[in-house]
């Protein structure tokens, strides 16, 4: 296998997907040499079939908003690969939703899932619809909507859906209930349910303080102590608001949050108050993140801006969306002594900008490592139903640290060169190919 010449032939038969082209190039450019040392994998064409995902759905999604009109969004729901176990991944919400974005985040979720040592396949759905200024009835409508097309190609053992961009407890709750009254049984078919129909303890915190507990694992191979810190956080969903969470808890200083409309920065660290703020802001008010400055003056916003230039930090810790984060920031990073950069979003890095930091040697975590502990709390989330029982916090969150120092020691066997830096991302993808791979030789061509 040759990557620029698999790279070549998916981008003449997939044109305009540059997404997709962009996490696959990164993937086949550090499992060629480990690819190629199997010679059984090119005989029957393994790389192909690992691209190109098993199948996609794609329908239109009707509607009707509270004005009695007649909306049209597309659904989307991307099966990529189900050798390890079912398809599991989460389901995203937003304007920007192509079949390009959904095809990266399903192939980046199979060496996720596969880091994660749970048995779980990838996949990745979503639609164009944005819940952002829907009322509740609005949502509801879509999800049931959205639902009615999907609930045949979803499954407990079949593909199990969660949230992710634009997809919280709430969408999962009206998605949830729709697709059991379709498919009359109460069963796992989704994680991320609340608490009182099965979902697990810490699924809402878990990709957040996961990747503080990956970080925290990076950090220790330099013996580096986090308290005091410097962190660079952007978004404030799901994802950075729990990172936000724990790096308090951490003793860091967290200097800024961010949201598709602007950045806000906390010179001094935020204080406890404030982040309880910005958490019941974002969470319950569902409010935006300028909104801080208003009420804590001495908190910039920055309109338009992402945190990266804004302000020096020790850690950069994105957790937006992908592409957030491009080579210029990656210069103004390092430039301000930036030395560890975890990823909560999903690709959030440019490839220029991945390269810089692995160029400048620094503590780097690409997403599918970093915040692999969401989808193995989903995991658990399922484990869980299967048992028809649910453990406690304290379980769920010990068996997420162990999981995410599990994914670190993967990363630190696949991924250290020979001047013993860890070059986090061919650590990553190593691990996660091996064990498809070999489940993919042993079960013949499908
Ligand atoms: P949320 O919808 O809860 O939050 C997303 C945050 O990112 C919001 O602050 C949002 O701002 C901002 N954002 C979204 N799109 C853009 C954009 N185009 N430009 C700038 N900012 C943007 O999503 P999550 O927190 O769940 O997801 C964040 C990232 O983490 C995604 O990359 C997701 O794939 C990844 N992820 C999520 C997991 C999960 O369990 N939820 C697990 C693993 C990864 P605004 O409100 O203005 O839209
Ligand atoms: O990107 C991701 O890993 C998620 N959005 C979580 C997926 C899941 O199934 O929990």
């Amino acid at each position: 296998m040759k990557t620029n010449e698999v790279l070549a032939d998916l981008k003449r038969r997939f044109p305009n997907e540059p997404e997709y082209h962009q996490a696959v190039e990164e993937v086949l450019s550090t499992i060629e040499d480990e690819y190629n040392r199997h010679p059984e994998y090119e005989r029957i064409n393994l790389i192909e079939r690992l691209c190109i995902p098993d199948r996609i759905f794609s329908f239109r999604v009707s509607w009707v908003d509270d004005k009695g009109r007649v909306q049209n969004n597309m659904g989307y729901r991307v099966q990529h690969n189900n050798a390890i176990g079912p398809y599991k991944g989460g389901i995203r919400f937003h304007s920007s939703v192509n079949l390009s974005i959904l095809k990266f985040l399903a192939f980046e979720q199979t060496f996720k899932n596969s880091l994660t040592t749970l048995a779980m396949g990838g996949a990745k759905g979503g639609s164009d619809f944005s819940p952002r200024g829907k009322s509740n009835m609005e949502v509801m409508r879509f999800c049931q909507a959205f639902i009615a097309e999907l609930w045949r190609q979803i499954g407990a053992d079949t593909d199990v859906p969660a949230g992710d961009i634009g997809v919280g407890a709430r969408e999962v709750g009206y998605m949830y209930g729709f697709y059991k009254k379709m498919a009359r049984e109460f069963t796992g078919t989704f994680t991320g349910k609340g608490i009182s129909f099965g979902g697990s303890l810490m699924r809402p915190e878990a990709t957040g303080y996961g990747n503080c507990y990956f970080l925290l694992n990076m950090l220790a191979t330099k013996g580096i102590d986090i308290a005091g810190k410097r962190v660079a956080v952007s978004g404030s969903g799901n994802v950075a608001t729990y990172t936000v969470q724990k790096l308090l808890q951490l003793g860091a200083k967290v200097v800024s949050m961010s949201d598709s409309n602007g950045t806000i920065i906390a010179r001094d660290g935020l204080t406890q108050e404030e982040f309880d703020y910005i958490f019941e802001l974002k969470n319950i008010m569902r409010g935006r993140i300028s909104e801080v400055h208003e009420q804590f003056p001495h908190i910039e916003y920055h309109d338009g801006c992402r945190p990266w230039r804004l302000v020096q930090c020790d850690i950069a810790m994105p957790s937006a969306t992908q592409n957030e984060l491009d080579g210029d920031d990656a210069d103004a990073l390092l430039a301000g002594g930036c030395f560890a950069v975890s990823e909560g979003a999903n690709m959030p890095s440019t490839a220029e900008a991945v390269h810089k930091f692995l160029d400048a040697r620094i503590l780097y975590a690409p997403g599918k490592a970093a915040n692999a502990g969401g989808v193995a709390t989903s995991g658990l989330e399922m484990a869980q139903n299967s048992q028809k029982l649910s453990w406690s916090a304290e379980e769920v969150d010990a068996k997420l640290r162990d999981i995410m120092a599990n994914i670190h020691a993967q990363c630190v066997r696949y991924g250290r060169e020979s001047d013993t830096y860890v070059n986090y991302v061919r650590g990553a993808n190593v691990a996660g190919f091996i064990k498809v791979a070999d489940a993919m030789m042993a079960q013949g061509v499908l």
